[in-house]
């Protein structure tokens, strides 16, 4: 088939997940188009089927708006006419799913039109999408998608009670290459990390640094873990509330013990030298960063919203607590870094968890199906 997707290329899930559905469609023999602003994030090498479009949008002196919903429907028509496009994937609702129905009708007007498939990832429902400045023509996009699909039944079931939609919405999950996201040792970078004492427990935090990460709970957790065990957190990513932490790791006077190695490609080599993973966010419609840390036999104390306890089973994958529960997330992360037994357990059903349910080979068929069964 060919394949149109539209994605963000910014940091963030739902453009990790498009792209790694891209590039695993593309090894199934599919021709997939990313239709984006700049190269997506984590496309990596050049890989045989794949090809990238730039959404581009110009500016003029009369507009103080940027017109990136006109510019993404525009290039999603020249990029369907020009490669045929069966399908235009649309991940994340705003504005995708409305860029998507656009060209859809621009295209049905002029001859045939790919059939438009939207999935939704999370803050495009749950923040944005539900804000009344967007909510009326998010929900009518979403209705006007040939199919839609949700990352968590939590998602789909907020999307109905928060947008009103009546439609059927497929529950696909978040995937992860498992060739790739599996634990490595890597002894100097572990040193770079924890120094040369092996006691030295790394508790690591990754992502987009937005308010919704709570990105101070993490920090108030750890300033706890380290009056007990000698440990050091490693904070990977960038984004708004980064120089919130940098302020309170000054004030609680742990800097000192803090590694900020920003935004990272390559995750797996820092997830592999962790010993334990927090992500205390406010609202998390799956929560990706889990599963990859998951993956390579780290395991997770995380909050009990949204898609977590989907991913996360409390006690045996991972541990969950009430967001602003900070004592028992420190709880639960006291008694992984301190019983060896404990983290042994935890970290191999995680790890087997994610082996079972959550790779590519798995879920990317769904995706497959579902655009099947749109072309008959
Ligand atoms: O909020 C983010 O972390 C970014 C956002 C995105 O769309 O890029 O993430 C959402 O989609 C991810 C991929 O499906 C999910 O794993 C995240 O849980 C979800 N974030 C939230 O719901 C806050």
């Amino acid at each position: 088939m060919n394949i149109g997707l539209v994605c963000y290329a910014s940091v963030g899930g739902s453009g990790i997940v498009a792209t790694e559905l891209g590039k695993a469609l593309a090894q199934r023999g599919h021709r997939v188009h990313f239709i984006s602003t700049e190269m997506p994030f984590r496309f990596g090498e050049f890989q045989a089927g794949l090809a990238f479009h730039q959404v581009l949008t110009p500016t003029y002196p009369l507009f103080r708006e940027p017109q990136y919903l006109l510019s993404l429907a525009n290039k999603i028509v020249q990029v369907s006419r020009e490669f045929n496009l069966d399908i235009v994937h649309a991940h994340y609702a705003v504005p995708h799913a409305t860029a998507a129905f656009l060209s859809r009708q621009v295209l049905a007007s002029s001859g045939s039109a790919p059939r438009v498939v939207t999935t939704l990832h999370g803050t495009d429902i749950t923040l944005v999408g539900s804000d009344p400045s967007y909510s009326q023509i998010v929900a009518f996009s979403i209705e006007q998608s040939d199919r839609v699909t949700a990352v968590s039944e939590s998602l789909r079931a907020s999307t109905c009670e928060e947008l009103g939609v009546t439609r059927d919405i497929a529950v696909i999950p978040n995937f992860l290459d498992c060739g790739v996201h599996r634990r490595h040792a890597s002894p100097a970078l572990r040193r770079r990390f924890g120094g040369d004492d092996p006691d030295v427990k790394i508790v690591t935090h990754v992502s987009n640094f937005r308010p919704v990460k709570r990105v101070e709970s993490v920090l108030a957790i750890f300033d706890k873990i380290r009056r007990t065990v000698h440990a050091r957190l490693l904070l990977v990513g960038d984004g708004p509330e980064l120089g919130t932490a940098y302020r309170i790791a000054r004030e609680l006077g742990i800097s000192g013990l803090i590694d900020f190695v920003g935004a990272q490609e390559e995750i797996v080599p820092l997830l592999s030298v962790s010993n334990l993973f927090l992500l205390p966010s406010s609202q998390e419609s799956f929560g990706l960063a889990a599963l990859e840390a998951m993956a390579c036999e780290v395991p997770v104390v995380a909050s009990r919203v949204g898609g977590l306890p989907e991913v996360i089973e409390h006690g045996i994958s991972g541990f969950l607590h009430a967001p602003d529960d900070l004592d028992a997330m420190t709880e639960s992360a006291l008694g992984l870094l301190t019983d060896p037994v404990l983290h042994a357990r935890v970290a191999e059903v995680a790890c087997q968890r994610v082996r079972t349910h959550f790779c590519a080979d798995r879920v990317v068929p769904m995706y497959e199906k579902c655009y099947s069964e749109l072309m008959g």
